[in-house]
């Protein structure tokens, strides 16, 4: 199958790129580096020294024979470029990974905000009119997210993948009706998601474009079999305040002896997921994608749910490092209750990998092996939701 992989060079899209790869696809990669450029602009970088792109691709070669191509384009500005490279290439699907993915990023000042939408609602668009200006039949697979639903709103009632049948009074008596779960963000990021999802709806219903939106939830971990392969081949490891996700976080402080960063109570339950099945899961989306004139194919891309404290006490009793309880500096719910279907993907055949102290451990062992590159000035977590809901700098000692 041809690929093109968008945003093929982050946390997610290399691994995936790989993986696709290395199951003998035929893989391009799209990427503006914007990832990189805001590495510097927060002026903090991967705790795992990353390579440029050229050396990325120069080793897979070497080591899997397989080439790999690459275009530096930037979906949400160069939507001409994108056009010419769909019709030139003749991919039979596209993953799009391709936007700006930090909660805390998007909600840090009014030009993140900006930034965030105006990337990733045009970026998503330009993919879908680039796809029906083709005239190819191409499967698009895209990474959306669990907090599409927002937390606490199903109480106990599982969170369905994508779709929800309401009944709808009327005179004559109660229709059933399958809407769009109600989409309940809680960031400007995770409200670029749920503006990604009405952009699909439309264009399946009008077009007939084949779609899978992926509910992906926390990805943690770093290496897959072949991002291990090599050290030129290595996966990003954010771990600062706005880009480094909790579980991954925690590992971090963890391995650098930093209290651990619980934000409120840590009664925050999330669903996660790591890298290694987040690849699997690509991979099943592309064999088994919609058939013309199927609505959208949702499937939530989680194995396993925790809380935000439970992560906490588990890492600290496994290493001794103690938890700091901070002030929350975003607005969500304190506690929330998390229930999620996953039948898609088990149906299909994903063998969940589940959270173990092995597996702990070899985040961790990556995490100590690169410490020595850790600025902790930037482990803090400092983008609030709202002005005034700062946190003290001296609460945790640097
Ligand atoms: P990432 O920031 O590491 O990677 C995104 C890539 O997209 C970067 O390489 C960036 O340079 C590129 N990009 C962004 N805007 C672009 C544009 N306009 N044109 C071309 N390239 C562009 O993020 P990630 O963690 O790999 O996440 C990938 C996708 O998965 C995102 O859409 C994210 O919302 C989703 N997701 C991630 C997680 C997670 O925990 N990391 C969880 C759920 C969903
Ligand atoms: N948290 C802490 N301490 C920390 C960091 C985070 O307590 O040091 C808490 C947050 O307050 C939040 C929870 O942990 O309650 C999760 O935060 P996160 O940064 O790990 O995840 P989030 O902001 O939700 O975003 C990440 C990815 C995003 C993806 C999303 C999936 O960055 O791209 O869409 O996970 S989901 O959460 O399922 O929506």
């Amino acid at each position: 199958m041809k690929v093109l992989v968008l945003g093929g060079d982050g946390f997610c899209g290399w691994p995936t790129s790989l993986h696709l790869s290395d199951l003998g696809h035929d893989v391009t990669i799209v990427d503006n580096l914007s990832r990189r450029e805001i590495d510097l602009e927060l002026e903090v970088e991967s705790l795992t020294p990353i390579r440029p792109m050229g050396e990325r691709l120069r080793a897979w070669k070497e080591l899997s024979g397989n080439d790999i191509g690459f275009v530096n384009l930037d979906l949400a500005e160069e939507y001409d470029r994108f056009e010419a490279l769909l019709k030139e290439y003749e991919p039979d699907a596209v993953v799009h990974f391709g936007e700006q993915r930090a909660a805390p990023y998007s909600m840090r000042s009014t030009a993140a905000k900006r930034y965030t939408v105006d990337n990733n609602v045009r970026g998503t668009h330009n993919v879908l009119a680039a796809i029906v200006a083709s005239g190819r039949d191409i499967a698009l697979v895209h990474l959306g997210t669990m907090g599409v639903y927002g937390y606490g709103w199903s109480g106990s009632a599982p969170i369905p993948e994508g779709y929800l049948t309401v009944k709808v009074p009327t005179p004559d008596g109660d229709l059933n009706r399958e809407i769009l779960h109600p989409a309940n963000p809680g960031s400007v990021y995770h409200m670029t998601k749920t503006l990604d999802q009405l952009l699909f709806a439309f264009y399946v219903k009008n077009d007939q474009l084949r779609v899978t939106d992926l509910h992906q939830g926390i990805v943690w971990g770093t290496q897959t079999p072949q991002t291990a392969l090599d050290e030129r081949l290595i996966n990003r490891f954010d771990y600062d305040g706005d880009y480094g996700t909790v579980l991954n976080r925690f590992l971090m402080q963890a391995a650098i002896g930093h209290p651990l960063t619980v934000h409120g109570t840590g009664g925050q339950t999330r669903a996660f997921i790591h890298i290694r099945d987040t690849v699997r899961c690509i991979q099943i989306a592309l064999e088994n994608p919609p058939a013309v004139g199927d609505q959208v194919k949702v499937f939530n891309q989680v194995t396993e749910t925790y809380r935000v404290r439970e992560l906490a006490e588990m890492i600290s009793s496994m290493t001794g490092v103690e938890v700091a309880y901070l002030p929350n500096p975003r607005q969500e719910a304190a506690e929330n209750e998390l229930n999620v279907s996953r039948d898609n993907f088990l149906e299909l055949g994903l063998n969940p990998t589940k959270l173990s102290e092995g597996l702990l451990e070899e985040s961790r062992d990556i995490a100590v092996k690169y410490r020595d590159r850790a600025d902790t000035t930037k482990i803090i977590a400092r983008s609030t939701w709202r002005k005034g809901m700062e946190v003290s700098p001296d609460l945790v000692k640097e």
